[in-house]
């Protein structure tokens, strides 16, 4: 394996971009360098530099934080929009080994330390906690399912929310947080009260690293690699990866929200579901119907980084589309803007930040109408450490959504009633 440090400086880090031997491309990859691109005040603005080709790290109101090559940063500037470069902040993370996170960077779980953690959770609690998996992954490790609930072994037909974590490899944080979901709902069983209630009243299910390939892939140098994708390779182009959160089959590449390309970051694969990971979660959702009736009211799918709260649809900037009325929308937002009151996150409909097609929020309300939150964690900025947050905020930024994911979690049985809507399915 060759690697090429490409020097763009990101933020906290120096970022080395690994190439495979099968793809060492003839020309080296032109060096990518971080902005902030300011004065993007609507979603056609943000959603126009996407399409620029480059990488979306981040955005907010009115600004998107960025990486670019130069002829990129040039095109962006010829269009009348101002780039700040981003300053590198803190040096290169000193590695400890390869697959293992760097200094500084070690509460956070490589894969076999997760499932270590979370065999001796469902050790410790045995009613409470149950570790499967759903699937395999490109590379063949497992996909982890917890099941959470006063007695596992019992399906009693209680509302059910699921929590998925890091579809994404490098956004390491939020495999924390739904770790942290795990335990604390476990730990919280029979001694906190209020926990008790809901583990008495809910089924949940947290998948705590939905893409394993793409983050361990992202530690195996010991250092970072800046990772988004799977694994998979593409053969007759030579590229690896796509985005899971551009392959689901709802609108799936319809709307310039993702890319054809199969170099690009959100490269939405040759077909929908065409990666293993997003397959057979869907296939494992779809047999979450009984009795014709899905299972699974609510979920949130965990992502970083940006503070913000998310709903469907992402595929289009109108606030209501196929199967979203104008009352969903509106018990989307109530319970979108209380779960962010919870949090100080920012609230706001998905396309409204930019477009993008092929989201896992996106299918799980069009094909289930399970009110799906994606949530984007701490931090807002590259220059706090982007995708890399030192390993010392993890309690502080997982615990910060403790009040959202019980807020959640109350709601299940009847999210519409938040706007006073009624329950039923239409
Ligand atoms: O673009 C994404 O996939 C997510 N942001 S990230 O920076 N983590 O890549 C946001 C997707 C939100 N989509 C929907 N809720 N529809
Ligand atoms: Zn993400």
């Amino acid at each position: 394996m060759r690697r090429v440090a490409v020097g763009a400086v990101l933020g906290m880090l120096t970022v080395v971009i690994p190439f495979s031997a099968a793809a060492a491309p003839a020309d080296p990859a032109p060096p990518l360098a971080a902005y902030r691109v300011a004065g993007l005040d609507n979603s056609a603005a943000r959603t126009a530099v996407a399409n620029q080709g480059v990488e979306v790290l981040a955005g907010g109101r009115d600004y998107l934080e960025v990486r670019a090559t130069p002829a990129q940063a040039d095109r962006l500037r010829a269009g009348g929009l101002r780039l700040d470069p981003l300053p590198a902040t803190a040096p290169l993370p000193v590695p400890v080994a390869p697959g293992q996170f760097p200094i500084g960077y070690q509460g956070y779980h490589t894969y076999r330390q997760l499932t270590a953690e979370l065999d001796s959770l469902s050790a410790a609690h045995p009613n409470q906690v149950a570790v499967s998996s759903y699937g395999k992954s490109v590379q063949g490790r497992p996909l982890l399912l917890v099941k959470i609930s006063d007695d596992v072994r019992v399906d009693n037909h209680e509302p059910e929310v699921l929590f998925s974590c890091a579809q994404h490899a490098r956004e390491h944080i939020t495999v924390e947080m739904c770790m942290h979901i795990v335990r604390r709902l476990a730990q919280g069983y029979g001694t906190d009260p209020a926990i008790t209630r809901l583990l008495k009243s809910r089924e949940i299910w947290v998948m705590p690293m939905a893409n394993p390939d793409g983050a361990e892939y992202d530690i195996s140098t010991g250092l970072f690699a800046m990772w988004r994708k799977n694994r998979q390779p593409t053969p007759e182009n030579r590229e690896v990866g796509i985005d899971l959160n551009r392959n689901w089959g709802d609108e799936w590449g319809c709307c310039d929200g993702s890319s054809s390309n199969p170099a690009s970051d959100t490269y939405h694969g040759p077909a929908p579901f065409s990666a293993p990971e997003t397959a057979q979660l869907r296939d494992w959702v779809n047999s979450r119907v009984i009795g014709g009736v899905q299972q699974i009211t609510a979920h949130i799918d965990f992502h970083s980084f940006s503070e913000l709260v998310l709903w469907p649809y992402g595929f289009t900037s109108s606030d209501t589309g196929p199967g979203l009325n104008k009352s969903d929308a509106d018990t989307f937002r109530k319970l979108g803007e209380q779960l962010a009151a919870t949090n100080g996150y920012k609230p706001e409909q998905s396309s409204h930040l930019y477009i993008n097609d092929g989201s896992i929020g996106d299918w799980m309300w069009a094909q289930h109408h399970i009110w799906s939150y994606t949530l984007e964690m701490y931090p807002t900025s590259l220059t706090q450490g982007g995708f890399y947050p030192p390993a010392s905020v993890i309690d502080r930024e997982t615990a910060r959504n403790d009040a959202a994911v019980d807020l959640l979690l109350t709601y299940a049985d009847c999210v519409p009633r938040i706007t006073a809507a009624p329950c039923g399915r239409r």
